[in-house]
């Protein structure tokens, strides 16, 4: 069994309820059980295009899947929610982004997968959330709370948990 940690974000369709149906199906496709899941922030959206803000959050999962087979499923889910890669621009609108964050202390350099993911340490949308969940945890030497401390959380805010 492996530790993940899984950053969701979108910023087209009903973002919240998309995140729920989908961690539903991480859970049944890729068995694993849920350890923690961080509330739904807004975020402001990053990379220079002009955007709805985006809805992100991030979870821990014990997974039976290897990291490959993993991100492999989480890539199916996304398509499931209606992500359609063919016709999309980087960095734009999307239903639904299901980036592999972390996966125990795996270090992996592929084009396909690499882990940790390599623009984890730059972007608070997905540090924000997961210092929520994991602020001890301890990721290519770095603490998650100490890489967040450095960087700016500004427009970032945390929503009331959903019924
Ligand atoms: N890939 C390699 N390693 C990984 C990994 N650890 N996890 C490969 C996930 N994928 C990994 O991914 C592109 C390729 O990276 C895949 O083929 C995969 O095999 P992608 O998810 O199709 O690309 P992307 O999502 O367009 O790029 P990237 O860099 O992941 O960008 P984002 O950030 O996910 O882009 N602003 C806010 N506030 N919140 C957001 O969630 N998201 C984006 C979208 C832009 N701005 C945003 C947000
Ligand atoms: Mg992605």
């Amino acid at each position: 069994m492996g530790d993940a940690l899984i950053a969701l974000g979108g910023n087209v369709g009903e973002v919240r309820a998309t995140f729920r149906k989908a961690t539903t199906n991480i859970l049944g496709m890729a068995q694993a059980t849920l350890l923690a899941r961080s509330s739904d922030y807004r975020t402001p959206p990053w990379g220079g295009l002009a955007q709805e803000p985006f809805i992100n959050a991030c979870i821990e999962v014990e997974t039976g899947l290897d990291p490959h087979a993993l991100l492999f499923t989480l890539h199916k889910i996304e398509k499931r929610f209606g992500r359609d890669r063919a016709n999309e621009q980087r960095w734009g609108p999307r239903t639904l982004d299901l980036d592999l964050l972390a996966y125990d202390d795996a270090v992996i350099r592929q084009p396909d997968l690499t882990l940790p993911h390599p623009r984890l340490f730059e972007r608070a949308f997905v540090l924000v959330p997961l210092n929520e969940i994991a602020p001890d945890r301890v990721i290519a030497g770095r603490s998650v709370k100490a890489v967040l401390a450095g960087l700016s959380t500004e427009g970032i805010e945390r929503l009331p948990d959903a019924d």
